[in-house]
């Protein structure tokens, strides 16, 4: 019988928007049990168990509970397993507005580094299939020639659009830059989702080694390497300080395959 008070955490090994959920899980020493999903095979059961029209990991189910959507899953968190600590009640608002603002850099963010990241097949494809099955993996693979297309189409990879999102994420990364000068957390002084929001979605491109994707040398060279300009910005090396400070061992148990 399955345990309807397990929570258990979809997401995909190299996305930010996933890792900023798993960040704030076990920074709040919540349970779960992670899912890893094969891109492009996850399409349908996001889109599923969503019931919203989105494809998007992360997704958290607890018993017939489904939130996709990752600031409405901080949302629920809070209103279930609260108080957390990352959510401070009498900082709330700033917090909010903080995790907003990363937030809407995430898929730009993915934009500029999928743009080089794809000149490499065996990279994305290894990456794509490390919690695939054996089928998933023959289906991706097979299917790369029109999964890719799609994929760009979908995210806009492109060159107008990566140029936007160069803009934004360069605005932002100035922003954090002004920020991180009045204090070392991003408000009060400890760690909340806001910090946490910032430092994820900026580290595929800050690569901290804690990362068990981003941290590696080939991701670094051949997808984040088109960072060069932020590489050595005092924002960068903000979120790789955070991460050695307080994000701890990623996937002490390796999450599941689906
Ligand atoms: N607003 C969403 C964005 C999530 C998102 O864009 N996730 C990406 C991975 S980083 C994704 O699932 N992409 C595949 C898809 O859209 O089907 C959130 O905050 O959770």
């Amino acid at each position: 019988m399955s345990n309807t008070n397990a929570l258990t955490l979809y997401t995909i090994n190299m996305s930010h928007y996933s890792e900023k959920i798993r960040w704030l899980l076990d920074y709040e020493g919540i349970p779960y049990v992670e899912q890893a999903l094969t891109p492009a095979i996850h399409t349908l059961p996001m889109l599923l168990k969503g019931g919203r029209g989105q494809t998007t990991v992360p997704l958290v189910q607890r018993g017939s509970k489904r939130v996709q959507d990752s600031p409405r899953i901080v949302d629920w968190l809070a209103q279930e397993y609260g108080p957390l600590k990352s959510l401070p009640a009498e900082s709330l608002d700033e917090i909010i507005a903080i995790q907003r603002r990363f937030d809407a850099i995430g898929k730009g963010v993915a934009r500029y580094l999928y743009l080089p990241g794809f000149a490499h097949k065996a990279l994305i494809l290894d990456i794509w299939t490390q919690f695939a099955t054996p089928w998933e993996s023959r289906i991706v693979r097979a299917g790369y020639p029109i999964i890719k297309p799609m994929f760009k189409l979908k995210l806009k990879i492109n060159t107008k659009h990566v140029a936007i999102a160069e803009q934004r994420i360069d605005a932002e990364i100035k922003w954090l830059e002004a920020r991180i000068k009045q204090g070392r957390y991003l408000v009060g002084d400890s760690l909340t989702i806001a910090d946490i929001t910032a430092a994820s979605l900026l580290a595929p491109l800050a690569c901290p080694e804690e990362h068990p994707i981003y941290g590696t040398s080939e991701f670094r060279e051949k997808m984040a390497g088109v960072a060069k300009l932020w590489a050595d910005s005092p924002a960068l090396q903000w979120v790789r300080d955070i991460y050695a400070a307080h994000r701890g061992q990623i996937w002490q148990v390796m999450p599941n395959a689906a």
